[in-house]
């Protein structure tokens, strides 16, 4: 049974202060500087974890930029975008980087299931290898009002659905994050829904923005940014992109997700951004860039209007906006 949890004061994502665990991580870090844990793994380089163990898909990467994604921002620091993140199943703060090389990322078994014409399994270096990759720089925005602008490479989700073959009363997808109890601390933390489940429609799954990320910044995806695989919605919230999906669950009933579970009067099914819809405790007027911390406005589906305005034609009703 789902645990349905309406404090916001307990659950928000904005409410973790960053500074202050920053400063937690620090004090630690320094004790390891000094000796007093010997723990030489955690020091390694964030994203070294991957490096050393072999990739089998490194010759994937870099892929070709397909230049029709234009941004008029400049591109967050690699460094930056690698170590400030939300992950929750590796902590409900913002510095999991570390935390999260625990995740085994091989074998990958990716579940195609639900209302397609034959539920599948496959493996995820198979899969990968059927899709066409390119990379592309998007802009990205969190419910938080944190923004970054990152190179992806990954295949439009369309190609994906067309791989699924759904049936035609299918309506919306349903993507699960891995559960591993072993490596995820944060699945402990039993007031959240685990497993992290997000949703799309179908059309906005095959609208040609979305996006399946297998890599960032011309390799391959490092596991606190969701490999091996993860969604990019770019007029969407952050929270719709789901890390580290195992399966993909095509269905005619409208997925209720990770965050909406927690808390549907703060977090919606749609999640468009739009700077004039105010979350309830906070504007979204506003963006802080990541990389220099400046103040920008935020734009309507966060600047992707021509894409996916039409997607929602005659849903005036709906909370499109969270
Ligand atoms: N499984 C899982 N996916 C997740 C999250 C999470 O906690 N767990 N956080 C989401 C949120 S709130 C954001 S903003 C983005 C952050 O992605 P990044 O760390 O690559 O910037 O991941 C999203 N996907
Ligand atoms: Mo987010």
């Amino acid at each position: 049974m789902l645990i349905r949890r309406k404090k916001g004061w307990e659950i928000a994502e904005r409410d973790v202060t960053p500074e202050s665990v920053y400063k937690n991580r620090r004090q630690f870090l320094k004790g390891i500087a000094a000796g007093s844990i010997g723990a030489a793994a955690i020091s390694l380089p964030i994203g070294r974890a991957l490096a050393q163990g072999s990739d089998p898909t490194a010759d994937l990467y870099p892929a070709m930029r397909n230049p029709a994604y234009v941004v008029d921002r400049a591109i967050t620091d690699k460094s930056k975008a690698l170590t400030y993140n939300n992950f929750y199943e590796f902590g409900s703060h913002k510095f999991i980087s570390d935390a999260a090389q625990a995740m085994k990322i091989r074998p990958w078994t990716v579940k195609i299931d639900g209302m397609v014409e034959k539920p599948i399994e496959i493996d995820f270096e198979d899969l990968v290898r059927k899709m066409p990759l390119e990379e592309r720089v998007y802009r990205f925005r969190c419910v938080e009002a944190w923004a970054m602008t990152v190179p992806w490479t990954g295949f439009p989700m369309k190609a994906l659905v067309d791989y699924a073959k759904p049936l035609s009363g299918a309506k919306y997808i349903e993507m699960q994050t891995a559960e591993q109890k072993d490596t995820m601390p944060g699945l402990r933390q039993f007031w959240y829904p685990w497993p992290y489940i997000e949703g799309l429609t179908i059309s906005e799954a095959t609208n040609e923005l979305a996006m399946i990320a297998t890599g960032i910044y011309g390799e391959s995806l490092p596991k606190q940014n969701g490999a091996p695989l993860r969604l990019v919605t770019p007029w969407k919230y952050g929270f719709k992109n789901v890390k580290s999906i195992v399966r993909f669950t095509f269905t005619d009933k409208r997925p209720v997700s990770f965050w909406e579970q927690l808390n549907d009067g703060e977090y919606g099914f749609w999640a468009n951004v739009n700077p004039k819809v105010p979350h309830p405790r906070w504007s979204q007027a506003q963006e802080r860039l990541l990389t220099t911390g400046e103040e920008v406005p935020t734009q309507l589906y966060n600047g992707y209007e021509e894409y996916v305005a039409d997607l929602y034609k005659g849903m005036e009703d709906e909370k499109l906006f969270m």
